[in-house]
């Protein structure tokens, strides 16, 4: 080994000089008719250099104006148009980039100084015996000691400024919903004005797809209507095991337990319609235990109110239902649902009986 390294060595820097030692006498490559193929080397790698800067240029120019909305966002979900969606999610996206980029930092810098302390008092072919040994070196010791912990204290402290202010709860917000989870779905009560949506029928994925060619199954997911600039008091509850409530790009998730309540409060500041999922596995369906959140206008939203009254949803669907709420089973559904649950692959392509 001891031999095999320095050989090498010398063979690498031999290469660049044989190159050029190659270059002034093209005669002898001549005779073969090969001459065009040495003569050259030197233009060429100078092109090559010269497409190499290109190609760095190009790159960092992408990577400086080029910054998308997505790039800026540190890759957080939210809205192509880079709109806020509520009230919160600036603060939320300004903690993840300013973390990470003085993580990124920090790493840059202690991988920089592990390499070159390694590359520059690497063990020479000369050494013998140990380095010089260091230890009890108190002024040295005290930085490894300090420094993290006053990164881990910044870094506690602008989460602890983030996540008070995120969860702080006003005396009275302005609508309160009360969301109730089952598995494997949700039931959505609007409790101020005592009405609810529909009881939660847990979605499958047929792999059918509706007229406008998204996933049929978006069209029967439980929705929740919020109006825009109106805070509201989300209350959580379980029926059977924890899930958690989660908005994508609201960037904000909760727990909810069966026997405890728990909320947040949040203000969304953009209509849209934004998918919303459970956030904690709690059984053999979870990745199907979906619905949608539609922000709208308040006129939007007092329609759909008076809608949901005229169906007859009043009163509210609380904790103390059975958790599928409706007679059915879910071995039916799961068989109706077609191929993704079934052995064959023939669809019956028929309606669940309760939808
Ligand atoms: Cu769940």
């Amino acid at each position: 080994m001891g031999m095999s390294r320095p050989h090498k060595y010398q063979l690498h820097v031999a290469e660049p000089g044989r190159a050029t030692a190659l270059a002034p006498e093209p005669e002898v490559e001549t005779t073969s008719g090969r001459s065009s193929s040495v003569i050259p080397q030197v233009p060429q790698r100078a092109q090559r250099g010269r497409r190499a800067a290109a190609a760095g240029l190009a790159l960092a120019t992408l990577f400086l104006a080029g910054c998308t909305q997505a790039q800026q966002r540190g890759f957080m979900p939210g809205r192509a148009d880079g709109q806020e969606v509520t009230n919160q999610t600036e603060r939320i996206t300004s903690l993840w980039v300013g973390s990470w980029t003085v993580l990124v930092l920090v790493g840059l810098m202690i991988w920089g100084l592990t390499i070159w302390c390694a590359v520059a008092y690497r063990r020479r072919k000369n050494d013998t015996g140990f380095p010089v040994q260091m230890r009890y070196h108190v002024p040295l010791e005290l930085m490894f000691t300090l420094v993290p912990v006053v990164m881990v204290l910044t870094f506690f402290y602008f989460t602890q400024r983030d996540t008070r202010e995120i969860e702080m709860h006003v005396a009275d917000p302005d609508y309160t919903v009360n969301v109730v989870a089952k598995q494997w779905s949700w039931d959505i009560n609007y409790v101020d004005q005592n009405v609810h949506e529909p009881a939660g029928i847990q979605s499958f994925a047929t792999g059918e797809v509706d007229a406008e060619g998204n996933d049929a199954a978006a069209d029967s997911l439980p929705t929740l209507y919020l109006p825009v600039d109106q805070t509201v008091e989300f209350r959580l509850d379980s029926r059977d095991v924890i899930h958690s409530f989660w908005v994508v790009d609201f960037l904000y998730k909760k727990d909810m337990f069966p026997g405890r309540t728990n909320s947040f409060q949040v203000t969304p500041t953009t209509e849209g319609t934004y998918a919303g999922k459970c956030a904690e596995l709690c059984g053999e369906y979870h990745s199907d235990m979906l619905f949608n959140v539609v922000v709208v206008s308040q006129e939007e939203f007092d329609a759909h109110m008076q809608e949901l009254r005229d169906q007859g949803n009043e009163g509210q669907l609380g904790v103390d239902l059975n958790r599928n709420q409706e007679e059915w089973s879910m071995r039916e559904k799961h068989d109706d649902a077609g191929p993704r649950y079934t052995e064959e692959t023939a669809s019956t392509g028929t309606e669940g009986e309760n939808e």
